[in-house]
């Protein structure tokens, strides 16, 4: 770490105490981005980074709930509203028991980069809460989310900040949140998305983000002239995002042979394709958060508390949470001749572990770039609803993939080493951050 990089982020660390998550994204942008400012001073003497890692406004709020036996129950919701310099907030809401400051903070400020990558009008936030989706019946659920709106409307709107799905929060919740506003707003509009399709949902929606990780690998083995049909692939996670991830890289011809979950991973060597694939479904939808049924479903192996980082593959998308594979795993990857990692979760990777892809010459996407389809099509789904009309799935799913291509060139241009290895962390990162830079200047001090 160079010494402005250590003194900036001596300052992070003082302002924020004990928010490592947070520090962690922090320092990734950090490093890139310093030396990039030093070549740029115009950026340093409008102190832009440190603009940027200040979020604009940080909401927390009480989120007070009854079960079915009518007991009483208080989460904590959250809305950090990080950067409105390109467009409205966006980003995401997570209900899960880990939620807290630092790592909402963390995806906030992600996302300020990522949005900006996607080449659309979008600014960054993001939200959630501490609730524990796990074991609850819908009722429950309907009960948390309606009390979570009664809050967060007030805050957020089509034109200002516009929430969407992230982990513990799918279809059936955005149903939920946005009854709930459309009630006291007495406004049907586009203020969430990741909506139903019978209800100005986009089509795609649901498989954006793993198709677009997917497309971002794929347009990385281009640059090697490789591809991943006859690949094997490790996927983590069995949510959303490993669920797209999964089908395209099974249509591409590819066979996927792990998904994972809090209790261990499956490895299924015939692949995971048609029907196993519709059963990951099933398995989400038993709020129970366990791999370990398709095992028994399908006659395959399952390693109790392990992740799927041991088994040798040639591909690696980690699609579940951040900081699921350390440097001992990224090791064992390596030496098992991995070619591939494209981040599907936020940040799933340490620092340590994306250091030894790096030096492996591995080819490596940060989350921020290759999970930025999932986003994307959000503001599809923003623009469908501005105009009032549907786009068919093709014409969703073919500007997916223009996006992706085109943040796959916007990584390249500026993350290409003098050796020719793309340092795609460098690349994501002053892409992003030079189109939020520039419109922050463009508004004055602000
Ligand atoms: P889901 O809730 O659908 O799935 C999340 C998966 O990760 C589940 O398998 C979940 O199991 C597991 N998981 C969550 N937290 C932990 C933990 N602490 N330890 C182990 N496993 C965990 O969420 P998504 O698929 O939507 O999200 C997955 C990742 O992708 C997240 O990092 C999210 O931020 C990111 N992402 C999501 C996008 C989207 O559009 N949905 C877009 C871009 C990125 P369990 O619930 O049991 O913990
Ligand atoms: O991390 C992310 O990009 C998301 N969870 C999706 C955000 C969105 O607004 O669609």
């Amino acid at each position: 770490m160079t010494d402005k990089v250590n003194k900036f982020m001596e300052g992070v660390i003082a302002r924020n105490v004990g928010e490592k998550e947070f520090h962690q994204a922090v320092l990734e942008v950090a490093e890139v981005i310093i030396p990039f400012i030093e070549e740029n001073p115009v950026y340093a003497d409008a102190k832009i980074l440190e603009r940027l890692v200040e979020p604009e406004r940080a909401i927390t709020f009480r989120v007070p709930w009854q079960d079915d036996k009518g007991g009483y129950h208080i989460n904590r919701g959250y809305r950090i509203e990080f950067n409105s310099a390109i467009g409205p907030y966006k980003g995401g809401l997570r209900f899960h028991p880990s939620v807290n400051l630092s790592i909402l903070k963390f995806l906030g400020f992600e996302q300020i980069l990522k949005n900006s990558l996607t080449t659309l009008p979008m600014g960054g936030g993001k939200g959630g809460s501490d609730f524990n989706p796990k074991g609850k019946s819908d009722n429950e659920i309907m009960r948390f989310c309606q009390s979570f709106m009664s809050e967060l409307f007030r805050h957020i709107g089509p034109n200002t900040d516009v929430p969407a799905g992230d982990i513990g929060v799918g279809g059936r919740e955005i149903g939920f949140l946005f009854g709930q506003y459309k009630r006291l707003r007495n406004e049907f509009t586009g203020v969430l998305t990741g909506k139903g399709r019978e209800w100005g949902g986009s089509l795609m929606r649901p498989e954006a983000t793993g198709f677009g990780n997917v497309y971002f690998s794929q347009e990385m083995l281009a640059t090697k002239g490789d591809s991943f049909k006859g690949k094997t692939v490790a996927v983590s996670g069995f949510g959303n995002v490993a669920w797209g991830a999964v089908i395209k890289a099974t249509q591409l011809g590819a066979k996927v042979v792990t998904i994972s979950g809090p209790d261990g991973y499956i490895f299924d060597p015939n692949g995971i394709s048609e029907d196993k694939i519709d059963y990951m479904l099933e398995l989400r939808a038993t709020n129970n958060d366990i791999v370990q049924p398709y095992a028994k479903e399908f006659g395959v192996e399952f390693f109790a508390g392990k992740r799927p980082w041991e088994q040798k593959v040639d591909i690696a998308l980690p699609c579940a949470t951040q900081n699921e594979l350390n440097e001992e795993d990224a090791k064992k990857l390596v030496s098992n001749g991995v070619i591939c990692v494209g981040e599907g979760a936020n940040m799933p990777c340490t620092p340590e572990a994306i250091e030894v892809f790096q030096k492996a010459k591995v080819l490596f996407s940060p989350g921020k770039a290759s999970n930025a389809g999932g986003v994307a099509v959000s503001g599809l789904e923003m623009s469908q609803n501005s105009i009032r009309y549907n786009w068919s799935a093709e014409e969703v799913d073919q500007k997916l993939h223009v996006i992706m291509k085109d943040i796959h060139e916007a990584c390249k241009k500026y993350g290409t080493e003098k050796d020719g290895y793309v340092n795609y962390v460098k690349g994501a990162n002053i892409a992003g951050f030079v189109k939020v830079a520039d419109a922050m200047l463009a508004q004055g001090l602000v």
